[in-house]
């Protein structure tokens, strides 16, 4: 079955993921491609309901993602954050004008029943977009982090206000025992021919959604077809807090140490050129690495990694 007569199931955070989608759109259908993404990073603030990692993958496969912060939307103004400066409000988390439109909207329909799946495919068709979005589950997930100093504060807290700089001494997933995987990912999961693990953050991203009950037992079942892309490449992470985290929680910080993480779930590995030595301890884990360039600096590149990585999964590579 060539490519584009695959279907691919995506697991997924924010930017990495994000961009790791583009590069797959070029390379399989968009009505064949399931992006399944983590909501644990979600928040309510000024009584709105902010969902980060959807609206990171959703504005950047709009090509409406701001290129300067990396997150919110381009040609974004700052008139109502300014205000709420005037105030002494909450700014520290930048809701720009534009942005704040998707969290009014999200807000007003989830408060009139609506389920975060449903609001997210209006959101996504407003933009044009053909792919399956997909919040991880409409149940309650929220990340707490626990600091070397024993507080334990919420993810935004810890990422933005205190910009990822405090040692961390524990993570978990508040409401994650009790939330399921929505209908949409279990389907998508048991239909689709490939599962990618996106080059996201494997502590406080990807963690989340196999958390959700029976998510990490129903993709260990294919884990044969199931492909996980280093977010590590060279020791370190592209952007964001994963190395600093897979250190605090005693994780080798290196491909390998992302092998040995989703061994369970993934039998293929895709890793950066820059770990090529790595390649042969991968296998320990009976995961079957690929050596390719993983830093997605240009579109084309992440459509060349999108296509490496469902090659390995089909044992094409
Ligand atoms: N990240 C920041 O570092 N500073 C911010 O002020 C900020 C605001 C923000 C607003 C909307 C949104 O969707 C994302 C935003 N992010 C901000 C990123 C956010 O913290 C994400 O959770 C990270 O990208 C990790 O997924």
């Amino acid at each position: 079955m060539n490519t584009n007569q695959l279907s691919v199931a995506v697991l997924c955070g924010g930017v990495g993921a994000a961009r790791f989608l583009t590069g797959l759109l070029q390379v399989v259908p968009a009505a064949n491609v399931t992006a399944i993404v983590n909501t644990a990073d979600d928040m309510v603030l000024h009584g709105l309901s902010i969902s980060p990692d959807l609206d990171t993958c959703t504005y950047t496969l709009a090509g409406q993602i701001n290129h300067e912060t990396g997150w919110g939307l381009t040609g974004e103004t700052w008139q109502a954050r300014s205000v709420l400066d005037l105030y002494g409000g909450e700014s520290w988390f930048g809701l720009g004008d534009r942005d704040l439109g998707t969290h009014l909207y999200r807000t007003q329909r989830l408060s009139e029943g609506a389920t975060l799946t449903e609001v997210t495919a209006e959101i996504a068709q407003a933009w044009g977009l053909e792919l399956n979005i997909l919040p991880m589950t409409d149940d309650t997930v929220r990340t707490r982090i626990t600091l070397d100093t024993d507080e334990t504060i919420d993810f935004q807290r810890y990422f933005v206000e205190r910009r990822h700089a405090d040692p961390v001494k524990a993570v978990h997933f508040d409401g994650a025992d009790q939330a399921t995987p929505s209908a949409a990912v279990l389907r998508a999961i048991d239909t689709c021919d490939v599962v990618v693990i996106a080059p996201s953050n494997p502590i406080v991203s990807i963690a989340p959604v196999l958390s959700l009950g029976g998510l990490r037992e129903q993709v260990a079942a294919r884990r044969r077809s199931t492909v996980v892309v280093s977010p590590i490449i060279g020791g370190s992470a592209v952007k964001g807090p994963a190395a600093d985290l897979l250190r605090s929680l005693g994780h080798e910080v290196s491909a390998v140490g992302v092998a040995a993480i989703y061994a369970d779930v993934a039998a293929h590995i895709v890793i950066d050129t820059a770990d090529a030595e790595l390649a042969a301890r991968c296998r320990e884990f009976d995961v079957t690495p690929t050596v390719t360039n993983t830093m997605m600096t240009e579109p084309d590149v992440a459509a060349h990694l999108a296509q490496v990585a469902i090659d390995a999964a089909t044992h094409r590579g």
